[in-house]
């Protein structure tokens, strides 16, 4: 390589970090571990309690035995032993007739359904096992949530590991809760991270294996354009994500929006801003911090934007771990640590504010 041709590689490689922030986050709180040992712990979802946010629910999937509902601290509240409950996602104000609540949803792979639960403004949920609706499909697998800003309807987005497929559901507000199949989106590779966003109206997925990546499509059952856009794909293919795309969620900061997605083989989260054309513009990763471990093998994620209390002053990332340590013993010099079952870490998003925004 001549010395031209050098400064140019290198001045193209600095022109890319120079953009792209790389930062550490540490964990304020991580739950109590699930009760299933192996990979169990998935998929995370938020409950904010607007009556009094410090009574917020943190609510993680064992994708072998059920959900359990956690406090802001990681706290078990309660565990449902709801089924193989892989993905969850909440939305409020779903109504029926005058009376509204927050709907909780998720796969259940024991029998191909979606699983719903009400929540009440206190936080109380119910647990009626009439609040199923079943699938087409044979082997459910993600899940997320959409209200369409145009008409207030409330769609289930469901993928299938075998078929290739993301079902849509409109979720009709009748007891008990039924669905209705309005379109089936075709992927190329096993789908399991999604998140919509209700203000454009754009579902984003990802897409695992060969594909690995970010995806987007209009998330309306209605729309003319169905076409499948990329954000990001795996580094082999010219993209900024290593192994599996897992998790997503989006964050907001007034009018900012950026899309967090698991990169699984480089223990991080790729981020994209939303508002300049999906750009990429770093990572985040979770490291250790005292007696609480970091984040390795990045899969479910969710984010809540807002105030919540003095330690979520902007909101709070909530993340499956794939290696759950503890009992370390930080004042000797070889740091010892036990491997427990999985958990979720519960991260303040302030510092991500300050580096991205301030
Ligand atoms: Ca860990
Ligand atoms: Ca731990």
């Amino acid at each position: 390589m001549d010395n031209m041709k050098f400064l140019l590689v290198i001045s193209l490689l600095i022109s890319n970090i120079v953009f792209a922030k790389d930062i550490i986050l540490y964990p304020k709180f991580e739950t109590e571990p699930v009760f299933t040992s192996g990979d169990a712990a998935d998929d995370p979802a938020f409950w904010y309690n607007q009556v009094n946010p410090e009574q917020s629910i943190v609510f993680g999937t064992d994708k072998k035995a059920g959900i359990h509902a956690f406090a802001l601290n990681g706290a078990r509240i309660k565990f449902i032993p709801s089924g193989k409950i892989n993905n969850i996602d909440i939305r409020k104000d779903f109504k029926f007739g005058a009376k509204a609540f927050s709907i909780m949803m998720g796969s259940n792979q024991d029998n191909n359904s979606i699983i719903a639960y009400l929540i009440n403004d206190q936080g109380d949920f119910d647990t009626y096992n009439q609040n199923e609706i079943f699938t087409e499909l044979d082997s459910v697998y993600g899940f997320c949530l959409y209200r369409s800003p145009k008409t207030n309807f409330t769609y289930a987005f469901i993928s299938d590991a075998k078929s290739l497929t993301i079902n849509q559901y409109h979720i009709l507000s009748i007891f008990p809760l039924k669905g209705s199949l309005v379109r089936q989106i075709k992927t190329q590779s096993t789908s399991e991270g999604c998140v919509a966003d209700d203000e454009t109206g754009i579902l984003y997925f990802a897409q695992e294996d060969e594909h690995s990546g970010v995806y987007f499509i209009n998330a309306d059952p209605n729309t003319k354009n169905n076409d499948i856009g990329k954000i990001d794909l795996i580094s082999k293919k010219g993209g900024f994500i290593n192994g599996d795309t897992e998790g997503l969620a989006i964050l907001r900061y007034e009018e900012n929006k950026l899309l967090f997605a698991s990169s699984q083989s480089s223990d991080d989260f790729t981020v994209y801003d939303l508002n300049n054309r999906n750009k990429f513009i770093g990572r985040v990763s979770v490291g250790k911090k005292n007696e609480i471990d970091g984040i390795s093998k990045t899969d479910g994620i969710e984010i809540f934007s807002g105030k919540i209390n003095q330690d979520f002053k902007y909101g709070i990332l909530i993340a499956q771990d794939d290696m759950n340590m503890e009992k370390f013993n930080l004042k000797e010099k070889e740091i010892q640590a036990t491997k427990v079952n999985q958990n979720f870490k519960i991260v303040s998003i302030d510092k991500i504010i300050d580096e991205f925004f301030e």
